[in-house]
């Protein structure tokens, strides 16, 4: 898949202070590694439907981690994937009689166009599930040999419903888990290890997020399932040993991020609806192929809603990026009203956020050429420590109105200053002055 293009991002003088972030398995806010080289993994969308601003909220959140980095002098290699084949997205076509390539490829492209338009740097490399599917195969494949996965029989199906025919492959969280290993065995996985759920909690949470908890024939309930086999009316492709089928979707996620970045890479990314079960089993998934940790470190995005409900797809209650800049909408004013809120909170999208987001942006772009001289380096040392206190965006938007607050417009205005508070704001906040 293509990535979508990026401006690029102005440097800055000065230097940004090392880095904080929350660590999800730890609960807590951590130092990151500093590090010359950072890789980055978000994951990224199931294409059936257009960009939410709950999407948007994820990428802009991960976008102000990738700035900081380059900010602080680190090159940054970033992957993202697109879930172009899922169950999801099948059942959606099935809906609107449309075929399921052509639905995935039509809201790609309309994301990547969003994504720009919310000036969010690219990734270098972006990988779809069906292109990836040729990489998958073989470490199945491994996963059986380590006999740390097994297929599952058919059944028969109730009274006029299909069966499971025999053959869909399932990774044994039992025998993957550290417990299963003998003494002297490193960097251990663990059930639990990222969303700190027991596995009572985890059931319910299983279910709901695709999981099969039921499915007669598995030998742990939360077993995930890593190959389906091929099925009459769906796509599938050749699977080697495993026969022809379509891969589980943890095991995507684990082979691109493995692929393309390195063994462990930096942070590993995505909204807090992925905690558990896809991050938790996409962490075993990847230890039990490497055996070292797929990240150093995981972190979350909080879920925006509207009207007091999670924004979902599946729900409809949707805000589309795309619906608001078809009416005209600056991104610019999108983009900030996303950064009023930190990307940890959850936290619903509002008329009066867009207005505040619009004036503000208004009084911004106002002042910018009425700055005296010697006034920019001032709000640019708060802007980068609010970022490195674990991308506090908010808190860099209001110490930006408290400087213009208190910098009078001066008779003879600096260039160079509204050079540097535009080039600030673009470089970390990514809002295009
Ligand atoms: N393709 C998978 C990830 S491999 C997926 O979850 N796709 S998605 O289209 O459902 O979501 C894309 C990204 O947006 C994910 O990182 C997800 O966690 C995030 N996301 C989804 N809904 C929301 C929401 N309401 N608020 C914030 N982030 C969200
Ligand atoms: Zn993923």
């Amino acid at each position: 898949m293509k990535s979508w293009k990026s401006r690029p991002v102005p440097e800055l003088p000065g230097t940004m202070p090392a880095l904080q972030l929350f660590e999800t398995g730890a609960g807590k806010v951590v130092p990151l590694p500093v590090q010359d080289a950072a890789s980055l993994y978000v994951c990224g969308i199931t294409p059936y439907d257009a960009t939410h601003m709950g999407h948007a909220a994820t990428y802009v959140g991960f976008d102000l981690l990738n700035r900081a980095w380059r900010d602080a002098g680190a090159t940054v290699s970033y992957v993202q994937n697109v879930t172009d084949v899922d169950d999801p997205l099948l059942e959606r076509a099935i809906r609107d009689g449309v075929d399921w390539r052509e639905l995935a490829l039509e809201q790609t492209a309309l994301f990547r166009s969003d994504m720009e338009a919310l000036n969010v740097v690219g990734p270098e490399r972006y990988i779809g599930a069906v292109e990836a599917i040729e990489w998958i195969v073989p470490e199945i494949e491994k996963l059986m040999a380590k006999g740390l996965a097994y297929a599952v029989a058919g059944a028969a199906g109730d009274a006029g419903k299909s069966g499971e025919p025999d053959g869909d492959i399932y990774f044994s969280v039992e025998a993957a888990s550290a417990s299963a290993h003998g003494e002297g065995y490193e960097g251990p996985w663990w059930l639990g290890q990222i969303s700190g759920l027991t596995e009572e909690e985890m059931l319910p949470v299983f279910a709901e997020r695709g999981g099969d908890p039921q499915r007669p024939g598995k030998r742990h309930p939360l077993d995930a399932l890593l190959w389906r086999v091929a099925r009459e009316g769906e796509p599938s492709w050749e699977g080697g040993s495993l026969g022809a089928g379509r891969p589980g979707w943890h095991i995507e996620c684990t082979v691109i991020a493995q692929r393309f970045l390195p063994e462990p890479f930096t942070v590993q990314g995505g909204g807090s609806d992925l905690v558990f079960p896809h991050h938790e089993m996409g962490a075993g998934h990847a230890f039990a192929l490497a055996e070292v940790q797929m990240a150093q470190h995981y972190t979350h995005t909080g879920m925006v809603g509207l009207d007091g409900e999670k924004m979902s797809k599946s729900k409809g209650n949707l805000v589309l990026v795309s619906k608001l800049r078809a009416d005209g909408v600056d991104p610019a004013a999108i983009r900030l009203a996303i950064l009023a809120n930190h990307y940890r909170s959850d936290w619903f999208w509002t008329g009066e956020l867009l207005e505040q987001a619009q004036t503000r942006l208004a009084r911004w772009r106002e002042r910018m050429p009425t700055l005296p001289g010697g006034s920019a380096m001032l709000v640019l040392g708060d802007i980068r420590a609010a970022i490195a206190a674990d991308l506090d965006a908010p808190r860099a938007l209001a110490a930006i109105d408290a400087w213009l607050d208190a910098t009078a417009p001066a008779d003879t205005p600096s260039e160079l200053d509204a050079a540097i508070f535009a080039d600030t704001v673009e470089s970390l906040l990514g809002v295009v002055l």
